[in-house]
């Protein structure tokens, strides 16, 4: 019988809301998580996707963080077995990832598929690279995160994994139906077509934890990265591989998460009955650690310049002992605002947007974010819309970083061409080469570090 630990989206290097001391309640949900692992004795452990909060700025902190947990079972011997998420990696381009460097240190497995001439190809670990894992007879298939094209990988997958018991699939994608922002969400018949071949699917994404017919799980995010996170359940899986199927426990007690208060209020006259609902809400809540306290003051006009912010946050921390205060104003006018006809409002929107975007140099992209926005609003949920622009701000983002000269060109190429349907990046200059001036030939190449299958590059000759 073998067991082990699946969780996802721990979000290393999370400064929320700017504080450190954030960060380190992402590293200590982490670190808790691992210990726990390891002390349960488990074989391995699986982490389905966004181990890190982001895919290019690295701070030398959270790498620590990342490498200083990773050590405790490499030390005890226990694999750690993991997959690219959306915050890891991009996935129209094949770039190196933080967790490849993890992975050419000894620390993980960080599995994903290679491609050859556009057809997918799933190959054993071979200590650097590979789709899937082998543990005592268990196979382990690895899936990063694919955006938009997932369902046809997926597909993929599922034509060529093996069809034997004690398959496990992992991936990081979403099941549509438990969030509202259906990002990175697929239909669950999709996934539980893999139910055909494998037996556990290990999933990551969606920040809250949920199971399917003992066939899906996905565990949820180690701590909340977003308010609307807070009231999820969330936490890991303990799974024995039994013959019968797996039997997998929900853990929450390993970790003591932050303490979120959501609070609003509607301010009559002063701060006086501030310091009433404060203290009469301090009563209502236990806390376990000093909390994050997230007040909304819905207040007139005419009242909002008599209220001192420093005031009102020295009230909340005399009651609440807080971590950090958010504070949002709600100002309201007497006066009604006059109904706007409806292209008017749009060009309003469109400014705005515009606006907005070209405050952070990203102009070109207003009519997509609009277009977006527009699609979006039809099923309207304004914060599912905003989510979803902040995912493409940091695409573009990505993008932007000065890699795309002629030394990756080649490299990029190959990998973007690789898996057809994806929009093929136009690289310029292709290349004019015979096959005779070319020869493979061993280089010392850092790239090579993450090459698939640790194939030889293919060099210019002088
Ligand atoms: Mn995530």
């Amino acid at each position: 019988m073998v067991k082990f630990v699946h969780m996802a989206d721990i979000h290393l290097g999370n400064k929320q809301y700017g504080s450190e001391e954030r960060q380190m309640d992402f590293a200590q949900a982490f670190l808790d998580a691992i210990k726990f692992a390891v002390e349960e004795k488990v074989d391995f452990i699986l982490i389905a996707g966004d181990l890190f909060h982001k895919k290019t700025e690295m701070d030398p902190v959270t790498l620590l963080q990342a490498r200083k947990v990773l050590e405790i079972p490499k030390e005890e011997g226990i694999p750690v077995i993991g997959v690219e998420g959306n915050h890891d990696s991009t996935y129209f381009r094949d770039s190196y990832s933080w967790m490849d460097y993890l992975a050419v240190n000894g620390l993980m497995i960080n599995l994903k598929p290679s491609f050859e001439d556009g057809k997918l190809k799933l190959e054993e670990w071979n200590g650097k690279s590979g789709a899937y894992y082998e543990f005592n007879g268990i196979r382990i298939y690895g899936m990063k995160y694919y955006g938009s094209i997932s369902e046809r990988i997926i597909e993929e997958y599922f034509a060529k994994m093996r069809s034997s018991k004690n398959t496990i699939f992992m991936a990081h994608i979403g099941v549509e139906g438990y969030v509202r922002n259906m990002y990175g969400c697929i239909p669950s018949a999709k996934i539980h077509k893999l139910g055909r071949k494998v037996d556990y699917i290990a999933l990551g994404h969606v920040h809250k934890a949920f199971v399917e017919k003992n066939l899906v799980f996905n565990p949820g995010s180690l701590e909340a990265c977003d308010i609307t996170e807070i009231a999820y359940e969330r936490g890991i899986f303990v799974v024995d591989m039994e013959n019968d199927g797996p039997k997998a426990t929900l853990k929450k007690d390993f970790y003591e998460p932050r303490d979120f208060v959501i609070l609003k209020y509607r301010v009559k006259k002063g701060i006086e009955g501030l310091k009433g609902f404060l203290s009469s809400e301090r009563k209502k809540i236990k806390l376990k650690n000093k909390p994050v306290i997230d007040l909304t003051l819905d207040v007139e006009r005419s009242l909002r310049n008599s209220l001192e912010e420093d005031k009102i946050k020295e009230l909340i921390s005399e009651y609440f002992d807080p971590l950090l205060i958010r504070l949002h104003w709600d100002v309201r006018d007497h006066f009604r605002p006059t109904m706007l006809d409806l292209s008017t409002k749009e060009s309003i929107e469109r400014s705005v947007v515009e606006q907005l975007l070209d405050n952070y140099k990203y102009g070109k992209i207003a009519p997509e974010v609009l277009k977006l926005k527009k699609l979006f609003s039809t099923s309207f949920d304004l914060e599912m819309v905003d989510r979803l622009i902040d995912d493409l701000l940091f695409e573009r983002e990505d993008a932007k970083s000065p890699q795309k000269d002629s030394v990756l060109a080649e490299e990029l190429k190959d990998s973007v061409d690789s898996v057809d349907g994806i929009e093929k990046l136009d690289l310029g200059k292709e290349m004019e080469k015979s096959e005779s001036d070319i020869e493979e030939e061993e280089v010392w190449d850092w790239r090579r570090a993450c090459d698939k299958g640790g194939r030889p590059r293919k060099r210019k000759k002088l």
